[in-house]
């Protein structure tokens, strides 16, 4: 009698534990995720490899503390294009599936302030990633900055400035017109050659122009510049779109050490310019950080009692404890990085 029960008792625990694996084996499928807290990433658009550097750090995180993908669910989705309202959709899915926490790389300042309310309404964390959304602070529940983006006007001028010996034309090569990280940079570099600060005096801001972060746009505005300015000196194009089009431009008509194009570059992009000379040097940051303190940052919240609000701060791995500035950003690292033939080892993303 005793025998029978234990091969019972044997039984229904192979039973059990052949069910159970059959779960988890079907986790792959809509329903059996079910569980899983869902942590999502939407860019300004696919296809720009920017992102792609950005995402790999949710990955890194994610390998981490799920090395065996039982806690979280992370999914990489959004729009093709960067217009303004081409995310909507994307965050209005996130939430219907039940998205814990969206991260996203905003395409304007204040287009999506409604939908953001209706995600945390329903529960959703908005954080802002990549940038902030300036005027709309209170639509988010923080935002991760690559760095302190009041260090960017100065700094992409200061670049061009060494590497044109201070003298020249020079246009700036943006993103779309309502990207409201490439905005902020470009009205503080407007801002900081109108203090008439003697550093700039012989150097000259012809024109911005839009490449809205798409290789051929960027090519035909870089194109339409060495048209119209014969004599231009210099572009900065502050998006890894806009610099690694450009600088294509000037390496292909041989140009490069007459016009100089710098910027905000992706290093595994610009690698070969500067290989070849036609990139002097560009700057950035740590994209794949980002995306690493962002899942820190979930997870923090379901297990250490973080709440993202001013002051608070959160354990986040290899990156240290991270803390929440006054204005609900986070700067990953405090300032942006010189990218040149001198340090070809950091270009790892
Ligand atoms: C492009 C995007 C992104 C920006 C970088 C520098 O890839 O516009 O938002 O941070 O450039």
């Amino acid at each position: 009698m005793k025998v029978t029960r234990r091969v019972l008792f044997i039984g229904v625990c192979l039973i059990l534990a052949a069910l159970m694996v059959f779960t988890a084996c079907g986790g792959k499928s809509q329903s059996a995720g079910g569980g899983k807290v869902k942590v999502y990433f939407i860019p300004k658009n696919l296809g720009n490899p920017y992102f792609v550097a950005l995402s790999s750090g949710f990955d890194q995180a994610l390998k981490e503390l799920d090395p065996s993908s039982a806690k979280y669910e992370y999914i990489f989705t959004g729009p093709a294009t960067p217009e303004a309202t081409s995310q909507i959709e994307y965050v209005e899915a996130a939430v219907q599936n039940g998205a814990k926490a969206i991260f996203i790389a905003a395409n304007s300042n204040d287009a999506l302030n409604g939908t953001f309310d209706d995600a945390r309404a329903k529960g959703t964390r908005i954080y802002i990633i990549n940038q902030d959304i300036p005027g709309s602070e209170t639509h988010r529940d923080a935002a991760i900055l690559p760095t302190n983006f009041d260090t960017i006007g100065v700094a992409q001028l200061d670049l061009l400035h060494s590497l044109i010996g201070g003298q020249g034309e020079f246009a700036i090569l943006s993103a779309t017109t309502d990207a409201p990280d490439q905005n902020y940079w470009v009205q503080l570099m407007r801002d900081e050659l109108a203090k008439g600060n003697p550093k700039y005096a012989q150097m000259r801001l012809v024109d911005v122009v839009y490449g809205d972060d798409q290789p051929e746009k960027s090519t035909t505005e870089m194109e339409a510049l060495l048209t119209k300015y014969p004599n231009l000196r210099g572009v900065i194009a502050p998006t890894t779109v806009g610099i690694a089009a450009a600088t294509k431009v000037v390496q292909t008509r041989g140009i490069a050490d007459r016009v100089i194009v710098t910027g905000l570059g992706l290093p595994s992009e610009m690698k070969q310019f500067i290989v070849d000379g036609s990139s002097k040097g560009f700057q950035l940051w740590d994209p794949p950080a980002e995306g690493y303190l962002g899942l820190y940052m979930v997870d923090a919240e379901l297990n250490a009692g973080f709440t993202p609000t001013p002051g608070a701060s959160f354990s986040a791995g290899r990156l240290g404890t991270i803390k929440i500035e006054p204005s609900g950003q986070i700067f990953t690292i405090p300032q942006p990085k010189l990218f040149n033939k001198d340090n070809l080892d950091d270009f790892v993303y």
